[in-house]
Order: C-alpha cells, then structure tokens, then sequence
C-alpha cells in the first residue's frame, strides 16, 4: 500500500521531469500502481485509515510522484455526501484537447502531496477542459469537465510535464485574478 512514505516531495528531479508515454497493454507492475495509487486516494479520504496511515487528503495522485515517470495519474473526486464521485478513474496518457478561454481558480489555492508547505495564491486554470485519455484497460476517452474537477485533472497533467502549481502563482500578486475568472469555493 502507498502511504506518504513513497511519495517524493519537491527537490526531487522526477518531480521535474517530463514523464514517458505508457504503451498498452500496461505491464503487471504498472496495473499494479494504477490501483495502488487509486487505493491511496480512496484511504486517504477515509478519516480513520487516513488517522491510522498517518495519510494527507488528496484527490489526484500522479505516477511522478511516487518516482515512476510514466504518464499516468489516478483522480478520485468525491460527489456530494453518499453520492457517486464526480470524476474517478486513472488517466493514461491524457492530453486536453481543448478548453475554455474562461479561467477558473481554488478560491483557498493549491495543495500538492509532494510540497509539504503552504504556497498561497490562485493557480489559474482553464474551467472547463475535454480530455483524452486512455484507461488502464486501454479503451479511449474523451470527457469534458469543468469546475474543480477539471482543475484537479489540470494539477494532475501538470505532473506528468514537470510542472508544480506554484509555477502558475504570481508570487508578487498571488490574489489577484482577471475579472472574467470563475473562483471555485
Ligand atoms: C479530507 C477528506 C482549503 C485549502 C480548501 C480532505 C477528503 C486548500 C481547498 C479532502 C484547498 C478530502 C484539496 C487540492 C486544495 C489548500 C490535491 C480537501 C482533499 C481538499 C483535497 C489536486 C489541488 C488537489 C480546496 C493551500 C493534495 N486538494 N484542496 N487543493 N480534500 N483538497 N488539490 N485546496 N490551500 N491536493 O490546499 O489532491 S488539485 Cl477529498
Ligand atoms: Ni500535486
């Protein structure tokens, strides 16, 4: 089982670099993180196991983190209380197609399982993205998603080139934001 242990945190090259396209079909190893990774969200949002594992809340976990450079991510976006999950599924090779001119931002800003301090500021994001991916079975998707969970998939993507929320904040004005931006609260 994953648990905070195997997840790298900022300094690490893998952090940084630009994760390898998966082949299908995925090997057995890279099955297995799939749902291993899919499992640390699912404990991390369950208040006792999180207590027990000593595990942060996430909703998006990508392979990068966990020092596997391969383009996968798993999203595990909670619906409303004893509803099905707004988005959940582990991404392959995902590419956004394309997406809203609107911006969208967390009105709280960013957290990341691989930065263990706060960076206030929005992280501006496209509010509504259609997403190509594959599953790990390999069947093709193409969704369209707006709000927070386009977001997450857009924090998650992001892992997959290198990329940290924090490089989206302007650190000098890290609040301020165009009018035309949605703020998701
Ligand atoms: C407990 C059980 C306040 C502060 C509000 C917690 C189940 C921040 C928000 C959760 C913030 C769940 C989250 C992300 C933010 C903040 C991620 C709590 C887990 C809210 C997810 C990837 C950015 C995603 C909304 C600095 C680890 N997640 N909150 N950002 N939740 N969570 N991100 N922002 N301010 N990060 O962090 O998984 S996209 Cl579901
Ligand atoms: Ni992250």
């Amino acid at each position: 089982m994953i648990t905070m242990k195997n997840i790298i945190r900022e300094g690490n090259d893998t952090l940084r670099a630009e994760a390898k396209k998966a082949t299908f079909p995925l090997t057995d190893e890279q099955l297995q993180l799939a749902h291993d990774m899919m499992e640390f969200l699912e404990n991390s949002q369950d208040p006792k196991i999180a207590e027990k594992y000593h595990l942060r809340a996430g909703v998006g976990l990508a392979a990068p983190q966990v020092d596997v450079s391969l383009q996968m991510a798993s999203v595990l976006v909670p619906g409303p209380e004893g509803e099905a999950p707004l988005f959940k599924d582990t991404i392959v090779n995902p590419v956004i197609i394309s997406h809203s001119v609107q911006g969208a931002a967390l009105s709280e800003g960013e957290g990341c399982l691989s930065v263990d301090r706060d960076v206030p500021g929005y992280v501006v994001r496209h509010d509504r993205i259609t997403l190509r991916y594959y599953d790990i079975d390999g069947n093709q998707h193409k969704i369209r998603l707006k709000n927070y969970p386009a977001i997450v998939c857009q924090h998650e993507i992001d892992h997959l080139h290198g990329i940290l929320f924090y490089d989206h904040i302007d650190h000098e004005h890290p609040f301020t934001m165009e009018n035309e931006d949605l703020v998701i609260e």
